[in-house]
This record gives C-alpha cells, structure tokens and sequence, in this order.
C-alpha cells in the first residue's frame, strides 16, 4: 500500500502583513505533516499565495507599483515568516507561477467545452476585500455577511459555473462520506444552509479590472479568483502539464485544512469543479476555528494586528507554536492573549516539561557520574507508570488522526506529569542515602529517562527546537515509542528548557 499523505494550508493573500492567525493554520499543518511523516507516510505539505484580484490591484496601485512587484515583496516576507516558523513545507505555489496560469486555463476551456461554463449576464452584488459574491438573501443590511463591509452592484457579462447541476451528487457525496466535511457541524451547516436552499450557478469571470487570469478564448474576462485559487491544490502537482507524476501519486488529498470562513468554497465549489474535471474529491476538509482577541478575529483589517515575530523574539519559537496548538480545541475559536501564553509557558513548558528534564538529568549526573542503565529493580509502585509510558504512542496517535491535537498533546503533558509525580513517590533523594539501594534507585532514574526520551519523540512535531535539546542532552538516538529494557544513557549537563516568565 502507497502510504502517501497530501495536506494542505489554504494559500494566503498577500495583501499586507500575516499575523499571527495566518501562522495558526500554517503551524497546525505542519505539525499533522511532522507527524506523518513520523509515522512513515511520504508527505506532501503544500502551501503558498493568492495573488490574483481585485483587492491586490487596488493595493497596488495605492502604493504606486505593478501587482506583481506589489506581490512579490509580500511573497518573501511569508516566506521568511514560514522559515521563522520552521514550517516544513515541501511546496510552495504562488499563483502567479507558470504552471498554475496554464493548468487554470485549460481548466477553464475544458469546463466551458464541457457545457459546465456557459456565458450569461452577472448582476449582483460583490464583496471587493472578500472577492465574494452574494445574493441579496445573504447580504446583511446592505454589507457582506463574512466581513461586514458595503457590498456593491455589479452588472457585467460574465461566465458562469453550473454548480446547479451537481447540487444532488454533491449531497449525495457528502451523506455517504461522514468524514468529508469536518467537524461534523460544518457539514451540516454546509448542507442546511447553503446546498439544500438550492445552489445558484456562480459567476466565474470579471471584466472590471485586469489583474488575473486571461480567459484564454475571451480576453476581456479574467478567471474568478476563486476559481483560481482552488485549483492551487492540483496544478502544483502538475495537473494538465507535461509533467503530472505527482498528481499521479498524492491526488486526491487527504487533507485540506482550512478557516471555517471558507469551508463553503473548498466543500461546494472546489468539490463540483472536481465532478466536472472528472477527478476524485479530496478526503478531507477541515474547517478550524479563529484566533481572537477580545472576541473578535485577528485581521490584518480590523487593527488588531499582532506581529508574529515579536512573540518569537520574545517567548521563542516552540512556546509560541506550542500555545496555538494546545490552547484552542481544534474547530473552535480559541482566544490569543499574552497573558494566557505566559501562563502555558510557565505551568506547562518551564514547569512539568523543563524542571522533569532539568531535575532527572541532574540525578543522573550526582549519583551515576552520567551513565545510566536498566538495573531492573522494578517495584510495584513502577507498574503503573511504565503502564502509561506504553500506552502513550497509541493514545497519541488516535488523537492525531482525529485531529484532536490539543487533546493529543494533553496526553502528553500528562504523562510528563505522572513522570513528576513519579519523582515524588520514589523519592530518589532518600534512596541515594542507601548504598543497597544504589540499583533500584538507578532503575527509578531509568524509567525516568525512558518515559523523557518517549514523550521527545512524539513532541518532535510539535516542538522542533525543543526535543532537539532534550534528545541532545540525554544523548540517545532511539526511536521507539515504547519502554525498551536495555537502553543506555550517557547524560550531558543540563540546560533550561524554558525560563518562567515572572511579571
Ligand atoms: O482566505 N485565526 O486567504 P486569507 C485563524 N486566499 N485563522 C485565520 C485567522 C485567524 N484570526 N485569520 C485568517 C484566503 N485565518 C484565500 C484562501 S484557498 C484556495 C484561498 C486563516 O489570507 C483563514 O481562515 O484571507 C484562512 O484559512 C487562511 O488564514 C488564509 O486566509
């Protein structure tokens, strides 16, 4: 069996600056990539840039520049971000490149060819920072019910997507694939809301502006960015270009992570582009809540702008991607505020992980001189904890597969707690006063090590830099999630982890 495993990020608008909400997915994407590929999966980890539109043309031309120098700045920027992020990408797309103009041209024509685009008269009313139509039942009071800013009529020829037409096989797709739209409340909303009150066919070209893809057979027209965009997941593996090995082997995606603001495109439109190409539906979407501050979603419009790189600087990489990953229950909005990273650094990162580390180590080093192994002077007070050591991997991957990643990273923490605690019940400071009691107490030490080199090793996804140090400093190169009998450990000195913040 081909253990292949293609994610996702939605690609972002280069529009200004990314903000810590931008970082959210992109870190939650990598870590489910990290883990795969732990888990032996050749992974394909994509994201990339939006860059087509009329928003990106507006912003260029403020700023007196061509779209595509407006884009490309921006573009260097996310991608400095992502390597200050340690985002383990393997692609990145920019829809500018080459290979995505092309593919979406041939899609256009093999769609309009099809019957599936057919030419007709657009009048409605169009959200410009959105790049989102609606009707006038979706508007609310007169603005756009994602954003809540003027929408404007529009009256242009324009061509048209038939999503009408797939309507029943899209529901009939979802119903008989429980596991498609996730969390299970999106599904819902997805169908209750937007498919079941009937779907109107979707305006999939403007002439307004010119900062987009040429219909290539109506050169007036610009390709919807939408329509653009989506395809993203496929043109980046070659789709319809000399060379499509890759789509061959990671096609369909098994997960395209994204927002909940646009479930409704990845779950309605991309899924019926897909019917109409004739090609298979991605496995998953996921729709993940927001960052908020105050309530209200971190944005680069609504000036509660925070920038990345200065919690980086400030708390480091690992607490900052540590906080995002384990303080918001995945498919919720979780609230951002340093408050709350502080006291995740201190009780979690500084506390349970860092003074467990710091504190075993040390025991080594005093009473074993750094070299310690397995004498096996197992109590019954050790069966419990080594109980929890070996049920750990599984726990942690069953919640990985659910995307539970708070949850899974909770497993964790706990069993790093239980290791503290194991401390506390064998008191290995007593034991040292008792020279016949120099085999068990390298034992206790033993079972300490062990369960420290375990939790690193499915920590590694999650913090990089961190497991590094610790795998570093316990100087053992064994990859197995489970308790091992004869390990060796040849200590090094230790060094903090995590300093606690004081206020
Ligand atoms: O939507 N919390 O791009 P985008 C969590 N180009 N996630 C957030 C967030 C927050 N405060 N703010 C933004 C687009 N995001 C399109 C995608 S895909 C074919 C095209 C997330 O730059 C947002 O939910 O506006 C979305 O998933 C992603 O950042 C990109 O947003």
């Amino acid at each position: 069996m081909n253990k292949k495993f293609y994610i996702t990020t939605p690609i972002y608008y280069p529009s200004g600056k990314f903000h810590i909400g931008h970082c959210y997915t992109t870190i939650i994407a990598d870590a489910i990539a990290r883990f795969k590929r732990q888990e032996g999966y050749d992974v394909c980890f994509q994201t990339g840039t939006d860059e087509h539109g009329q928003k990106i043309e507006n912003k260029a031309k403020e700023v007196g520049v061509s779209p595509k120098e407006y884009v490309d700045e921006i573009v260097q920027n996310a991608k400095d971000l992502w390597e200050k992020l340690d985002i383990s990408y393997d692609k990145f797309i920019r829809t500018t490149d080459d290979i995505h103009e092309k593919a979406v041209q041939k899609i256009f024509v093999r769609l309009y060819e099809k019957g599936d685009i057919y030419k007709g008269e657009y009048k409605g009313l169009y959200c410009t920072p959105c790049e989102s139509f609606w009707t006038s039942t979706q508007v609310v009071d007169g603005k756009c019910p994602d954003c809540g800013r003027e929408v404007h009529e529009v009256t242009e020829e324009a061509y048209f997507l038939r999503l009408s037409k797939y309507q029943d096989q899209l529901v009939e797709y979802i119903e008989s694939h429980p596991e498609f739209i996730q969390p299970e409340s999106r599904k819902n909303e997805m169908i209750n809301n937007f498919i079941k009150p009937g779907l109107e066919d979707l305006c999939v070209s403007r002439t307004s502006f010119t900062w987009g893809i040429q219909v290539p057979f109506d050169k007036k027209h610009v390709v919807y960015v939408w329509l653009d965009a989506l395809t993203n997941y496929i043109t980046s593996l070659g789709y319809l270009s000399n060379d499509d090995s890759e789509f061959k082997n990671y096609w369909p995606a098994d997960l395209h992570l994204v927002g909940k603001e646009i479930v409704r495109f990845h779950t309605i439109v991309w899924p019926i582009m897909l019917m109409a190409l004739e090609l298979p539906l991605p496995k998953q979407v996921f729709g993940h809540g927001w960052l908020v501050v105050n309530g209200e979603k971190i944005s680069k419009s609504l000036g509660n702008y925070r920038d990345p790189r200065e919690y980086i600087e400030k708390y480091g990489l690992d607490a900052i991607r540590y906080f995002v990953l384990r303080e918001v229950p995945f498919g919720n909005d979780g609230s951002f505020s340093e408050d709350s990273l502080v006291a995740r650094i201190n009780s979690d990162l500084a506390n349970n992980l860092g003074n467990l580390v710091q504190r075993t180590i040390s025991m080594g080093n005093k009473y074993f001189s750094r070299s310690i192994s397995n004498k096996s002077v197992i109590d019954t007070m050790d069966k419990d904890f080594l109980n929890s050591i070996n049920h750990l991997y599984s726990e942690v991957e069953e919640r990985m597969n659910r995307l539970h990643i708070s949850e899974a990273l909770e497993s964790i923490f706990e069993m790093l707690r239980r290791a503290n605690k194991y401390i506390d019940e064998t008191t290995p400071w007593i034991l040292a006063k008792d020279e016949d009691k120099k085999q068990r107490l390298e034992t206790v030490i033993y079972n300490l090590l062990e369960s420290i080199r375990i939790c690193a090793i499915l920590l590694q996804s999650f913090l990089p830099t961190t497991t590094q140090k610790i795998l570093g400093q316990i100087n053992n190169e064994r990859i197995e999630s489970y308790f091992i009998e004869d390990n060796h450990y040849q200590l090094s000195t230790p060094s903090p982890l995590f300093q606690r913040i004081e206020n």
